[in-house]
């Protein structure tokens, strides 16, 4: 992928602000599925941080412009499901 440079003068920070988005995850079942969810996450653009909580099955995503297909299809590669 190019890399998308930003117009003189206007910095990345200046055009996005990180935002974190928390879904509802089934199919993990122990501290070895949520690292292997977290890794599939971590390796998505603009990704900052991962959180995942093993007993709610809530993943909470952080960062700039990060896709939101991009998240349920890394979630459904790792192979879980979000259901909401
Ligand atoms: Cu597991």
């Amino acid at each position: 992928m190019v890399p998308q440079i930003p117009p003189t003068g206007i910095t990345k920070d200046m055009m996005s602000t990180p935002t974190t988005h928390t879904y509802a995850v089934t199919g993990m079942t122990c501290s070895h599925c949520v690292a292997s969810l977290c890794e599939k996450v971590e390796e998505l653009v603009g990704v900052q941080s991962v959180e995942v909580d093993l007993d709610s099955g809530r993943l909470s995503v952080g960062g700039e412009d990060v896709d939101d297909g991009a998240v349920r299809a890394a979630v459904a590669e790792a192979g879980y499901e979000v259901i909401s």
